[in-house]
């Protein structure tokens, strides 16, 4: 009876390890901040003055506020490594009072249509300090990649951002 116990719980014990290492070997994280440091593999750009942010609110401790807007002002988060194809789930860092946005509409790269693919929009002003979601989980077909997020109107805030899976 004693041996029947500790051998169910061997099994089980094997399915759960090996359920957790097939998930962490199935799951990544491609994360970028704006002005990015050497650690992440990405690059920033903008069209439009984004003004350097200091706050210890900030991601880092730095971030990019649209200081006016025209209608064209896009903030650019650019991957220099693969992205696999397949579903993926943005998540911007949002945590400074400056950023009052009540539209920041968000983008990702489709590079099979070359086309920039709408996520969503997020209310800066009313987000939650720190990780919100974007949207849905949107369908990537792989290859190098970029996040567009493009202002609304003044003070629209650029921090970090993930793409997992
Ligand atoms: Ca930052």
């Amino acid at each position: 009876m004693g041996k029947k116990i500790m051998f169910s719980f061997a099994f089980l014990l094997g399915g759960i390890l090996f359920g957790s290492t097939y998930e962490s070997a199935s799951a990544a994280t491609h994360a970028c901040d704006n002005d990015p440091s050497s650690i992440y593999s990405c690059s920033t750009y903008s069209t439009g003055t984004w003004t350097l942010n200091y706050s210890s609110s900030n991601y880092n401790g730095d971030a990019r506020l649209a200081n006016y807007n025209t209608g064209s002002y896009f903030y650019n988060w650019a991957f220099s490594n693969y992205i696999a194809g397949g579903t993926w789930n943005l998540r911007v860092y949002l945590a400074n009072s400056s950023f009052i946005d009540p539209n920041a509409r968000y983008y990702v790269y489709n590079s099979n249509w070359l086309y920039d693919e709408y996520v969503g929009s997020i209310n800066q002003f009313a987000a939650p300090t720190g990780w919100s979601y974007v949207g849905v989980p949107v369908y990537l077909p792989g290859g190098y990649n970029r996040v567009t997020l493009q202002s609304s109107q003044i003070n629209t805030g650029a921090d970090a951002i993930t793409l997992s899976n």
